[in-house]
């Protein structure tokens, strides 16, 4: 049985008694204003695009900012829309929220301050009073619409699961029955070492709001440490329990588990052998852009924490170094706009395209530059086609919860020619083994790697990814979504028990 099979037939009998409320701050669908009326649009997102068809499968409902142009129109006053359009298969529940409480809580403290502070603080985080009152304020606005979605389903066994960074107080607001409901919190980004998350003047109550959860779900085993350290350190009052993997804080028994996320492996495996992906490959190959042997890759969104500065870096250094590839070899950079309404992430942003337009001009040749910037977000379609072609991928993130480029690389991989590069501060780098792993503060020796990248022979290669392949198809998103709500339901039935 695949995982995928095993999830379903998990959610049509032993989770069909219970309701699912999944809450995040991006919504699954939106609806925009055009030219024709109205248009549903699906934000690209692995995680939205995982979720869905367990929403569809489970029938409950997601509650999330509703950010679209045409959001309000399309829902009721309730703020209640049927989705996905024309199936009408589960509640999209969307809250509003205001200019100002954008601006605090999302562009202020979950990426001004929260997202630095958790990324081993390579940004500076930006403490302001405001952005955490407007946190504390947009938090308290979810768990009152988590609230009323309880009231509803009154005495009726409930799931409810959080997503992410933005949310963490979320559940300290929840009013629930303890009987029947579970409330779940998954992290998608690392947690830092406790010393670190220390610098924090609102770490108590941080670590207050996610211990009113059942289950805290973290990638990879370092931050489930990380994060028992901290409220060891922190909250003394807490009991830590580092065996059994628990805290018991105020008569509440909070899980502290590892739960790897990942892709759907045979959707992309499928899509990339698609005479879809065959042809557009020829058509790339056709562009002047892309007419030499060696073709590497990265696609990471604007960040500073994804390491595109030092990614540069070592490619100008292996270009020196290495001079009989020049004109050999094109380095494609996918690199999408993300927040860019922060001023970090704008310097960011032209300190990058400076570095491109610097490498091009340095070591150009006729016909041929070596990087190809792409600052778009491509289509999917599009993406796994680059997957497909590219003979190396390079993930150089300064500290990165898991990484699902890595993942769908390895899927896409259907030749096994490619080499997977792979920074050792990511998530996935401590599943990936059969990767070449990087520092990529270390350039001279992620200069030296991409060598060996290009220079691996295609046996090894096919060897590796064999491995790799082997490894994600088994620990795929189905993989992951029901090893969470097994666990979930396994502590509900135990508390009923006893
Ligand atoms: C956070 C954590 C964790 C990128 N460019 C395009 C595009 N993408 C898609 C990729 C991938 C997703 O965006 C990026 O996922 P990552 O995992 O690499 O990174 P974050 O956005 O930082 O995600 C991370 C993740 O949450 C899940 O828990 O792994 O550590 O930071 O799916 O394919 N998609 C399309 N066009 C693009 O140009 N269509």
């Amino acid at each position: 049985m695949s995982a995928k099979e095993r999830l379903y037939s998990f959610l049509e009998t032993k989770l069909a008694d219970y309701d699912l409320i999944l809450v995040s701050n991006r919504q699954p669908y939106e609806h925009r204003y055009s030219s024709k009326g109205i248009d549903c649009i699906t934000p690209a997102g692995g995680l939205t695009a995982a979720l869905d068809p367990v929403m569809q499968a489970t029938k409950g409902v997601w509650i999330a900012w509703g950010s679209g142009t045409a959001d309000r129109d399309a829902a009721n006053e309730e703020g209640h829309v049927k989705v996905p359009p024309g199936k009408d298969l589960y509640l999209l529940h969307r809250l509003w929220l205001t200019k100002q409480d954008l601006k605090d809580y999302y562009y202020g403290f979950s990426n001004q301050v929260m997202w630095p502070l958790f990324h081993n603080a390579f940004g500076r985080p930006s403490f302001k009073h405001s952005f955490w009152r407007g946190y504390e304020r947009v938090n308290k606005k979810f768990a009152v619409a988590v609230n009323k979605e309880l009231q509803q389903r009154k005495g009726r066994n409930t799931i409810v699961w959080i997503q992410d960074y933005q949310l963490a107080l979320c559940s300290e607001w929840i009013q629930r029955d303890y009987e029947t409901t579970m409330l779940l919190h998954f992290w998608h980004i690392p947690w830092p070492s406790s010393e670190l998350f220390g610098i924090c003047p609102w770490r108590q109550e941080l670590l207050r709001g996610l211990l009113h959860n059942d289950i805290v779900g973290f990638h990879i085993r370092e931050y489930v440490y990380n994060f028992l350290r901290s409220v060891e350190r922190y909250l003394p009052e807490a009991e830590v329990d580092y065996r059994n993997r628990h805290v018991v804080y105020k008569n509440n028994i909070t899980h502290i588990r590892e739960y790897p996320i990942s892709v759907d492996f045979d959707y992309i495996n499928h899509a990339a052998r698609s005479r879809k992906t065959v042809d557009r490959i020829k058509h790339l190959r056709s562009n002047m852009r892309f007419q030499f042997p060696i073709i590497g890759l990265g696609v990471d969104r604007m960040d500073y924490t994804k390491g595109i500065i030092e990614k540069l870096k070592s490619l100008a250094v292996f270009l020196k170094k290495y001079k009989h590839y020049r004109k050999k070899f094109v380095y494609v950079l996918v690199a999408p706009p993300s927040r860019s309404r922060i001023d970090l992430y704008r310097r960011v942003g032209y300190s990058i395209q400076n570095m491109v337009s610097d490498i091009n001009y340095d070591f150009q040749a006729a016909e041929w530059q070596p990087i190809v910037f792409m600052h778009e977000n491509l289509p999917l379609d599009e993406l796994i086609a680059y997957y497909r072609m590219a003979d190396f991928l390079i993930v150089s993130s300064l500290h990165d919860g898991m990484n699902l480029v890595a993942k769908e690389y390895v899927a896409a991989q259907v030749d096994q020619k490619g080499v997977l590069l792979i920074s050792e501060f990511t998530g996935a780098a401590k599943e990936m083994k059969d990767a070449l792993i990087i520092n990529p503060f270390d350039t001279e020796q992620f200069a030296r790697r991409i060598g060996e990248a290009i220079r691996m022979p295609l046996r090894e290669r096919r060897v590796r990814m064999q491995k790799l392949q082997d490894y994600v198809a088994k620990h795929d998103i189905y993989h992951w979504l029901y090893t969470i709500l097994a666990d979930a339901l396994d502590i509900s039935t135990e508390r009923k028990l006893f």
